[in-house]
């Protein structure tokens, strides 16, 4: 492998697993351009927080919020930890605890761990959230419901306005996790926004579906007045105060996010969904002409029971494919993934 000054980063030729993909070109110079700032001090570097603030406005208009507050996150991590911390700091309690569904990303682990936070996990049926389940883990101490716009292993996305309602009822916090899901989903037929239902906080990534360079994560609220609860001050600096969970940011994320989504919003990511559904589907029904149970597309995401060995043997061959917790096969059909990449994936899947 070359090292140091004169490595080429890996290409996207057989990665079929990763949630991220190659930035739009336009992104990719913006990033460029905009390494050399930073963020996290907007009264120093004016342009690039301006662009924070046209980034955050189109990321509230694809996600149904005509007056949004938030900021470009290093990544879904931080934007989910920084919605859990916004349901303690709200909540009423000692003992804060939050209820989201088995198949929500372990960065909620880490936000539980970090913030002092009970995390209840409700069983799934069919890898969706069970209210029922979720609405038995609710009590008192309740601070903050979780929905999943796209999980992660499975891409299915959880009853976002009955989660809501379990939320309102509980006085708790609505989070919605769009991170993979958020860029796809305008163009699919699932409730999942804020016009949709009473969502107090949403992870949207555009390092993700959104073909912004990373790290460029979203985090977005209903209001400014719930992010007030993370403001610590910063005495020193021009601006008066942070709400960010790191101090240095990236201005590449912010710059790439806001180029990436003025070259592809709407038509170019309502394009990008279609082909990666095509695909997705496509692949779905290969796998299932071939005796496999398939679960999926309900977003551009397929999983199989094809057999742990088998998988493994498929790495060797350099795919880049993951397994779901349960051991199947998980591709993921990501704007990088060509139908042609799929064709002889699936020729090396008959070899075997
Ligand atoms: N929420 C959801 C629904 C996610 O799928 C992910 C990450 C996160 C939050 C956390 O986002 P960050 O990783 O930006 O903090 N989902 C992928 C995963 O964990 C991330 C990923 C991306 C993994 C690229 C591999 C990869 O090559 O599987």
């Amino acid at each position: 492998m070359q090292q140091g000054q004169g490595a080429e980063p890996q290409d996207f030729e057989r990665v079929l697993t990763s949630m991220c993909t190659e930035p739009h070109p336009q992104a990719r110079a913006a990033a460029e351009r905009f390494l050399a700032t930073n963020p996290g001090d907007p009264g120093t570097y004016q342009t690039v927080a301006e662009l924070e603030e046209k980034a955050v406005e189109m990321l509230g208009t694809i996600a149904g919020l005509s007056e949004p507050a938030g900021y470009v996150t290093s990544g879904g991590t931080e934007s989910n930890i920084q919605a859990v911390r916004v349901a303690r700091n709200r909540g009423d309690t000692n003992r804060p605890n939050i209820v989201a569904p088995k198949s929500a990303h372990f960065s909620f682990r880490k936000a539980a761990e970090l913030l002092g936070v009970e995390l209840r996990s409700a069983p799934t049926v069919d890898h969706r959230a069970d209210l029922a389940a979720m609405k038995e883990l609710v009590d008192e101490d309740t601070v903050g419901l979780v929905g999943v716009a796209g999980s992660t292993e499975y891409g299915v996305v959880d009853p976002i306005p009955e989660i809501a309602e379990l939320a309102e009822d509980a006085g708790a916090i609505c989070h919605v996790d769009a991170a993979w899901g958020g860029f796809y989903l305008p163009f699919a037929d699932y409730d999942w926004n804020f016009d949709d239902a009473a969502i107090d906080t949403l992870t949207i990534d555009p390092h993700k579906a959104g073909r912004a360079a990373v790290p460029a994560g979203g985090l977005l609220a209903r209001s400014e007045e719930l992010l007030a609860d993370l403001t610590i001050d910063t005495p020193y600096l021009e601006s008066a105060a942070q709400i960010s969970l790191t101090g240095t940011r990236s201005g590449a994320g912010v710059a790439s996010a806001v180029a990436a989504m003025d070259a592809l919003w709407p038509s170019g990511y309502s394009e990008q969904y279609d082909r990666a559904m095509e695909n997705a589907e496509w692949l779905a029904a290969q796998l299932d002409s071939r005796g496999h149970d398939v679960f999926g597309p309900e977003l551009p995401l397929v999983t199989a029971d094809l057999s742990v060995p088998m998988t493994d043997e498929l790495r060797e061959r350099g795919w880049r494919v993951s397994k779901t917790g349960a051991g199947e096969l998980r591709i993921v059909c990501m704007p990088h993934v060509t139908r042609s990449m799929l064709r002889s994936f699936v020729a090396d899947l008959d070899w075997y």
